[in-house]
């Protein structure tokens, strides 16, 4: 297209405002809470679907941890803050916790 202002215009001021830092939300196993209060927490905190829900848990319990969702810093923070207190509440030990995404 011709090299008009126009083009200019729609260019962010810095490019770092356009892709903000990302952090994904990371779930931690444990011996004790149970595996369907982790699902729960998955569907409800997440969105995710019961199928994802499940492997996502799986992968916890197998692997130690696990991304639950990548979010910018402040939606990262809540969630991993609300699911901290809902387990909590729950008298449940489950660790949620954030971490730079590459
Ligand atoms: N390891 C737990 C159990 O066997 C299940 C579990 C999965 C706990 C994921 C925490 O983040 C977690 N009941």
């Amino acid at each position: 297209s011709p090299d008009t202002d126009e083009d200019l215009a729609v260019a962010p001021a810095d490019p770092e405002l356009a892709k903000p830092p990302m952090y994904k939300v990371v779930l931690h196993n444990d011996d004790y809470t149970p595996m369907d209060f982790v699902v729960e927490v998955l569907q409800e905190f997440f969105h995710l679907e019961s199928e994802a829900a499940v492997q996502v848990m799986l992968a916890v319990h197998t692997q130690g941890k696990a991304t639950c969702g990548v979010f910018t810093r402040d939606i990262a923070e809540t969630k991993s803050y609300q699911v901290s207190e809902y387990a909590r509440e729950c008298e449940h030990p489950l660790l949620c916790d954030i971490e730079a995404a590459d």
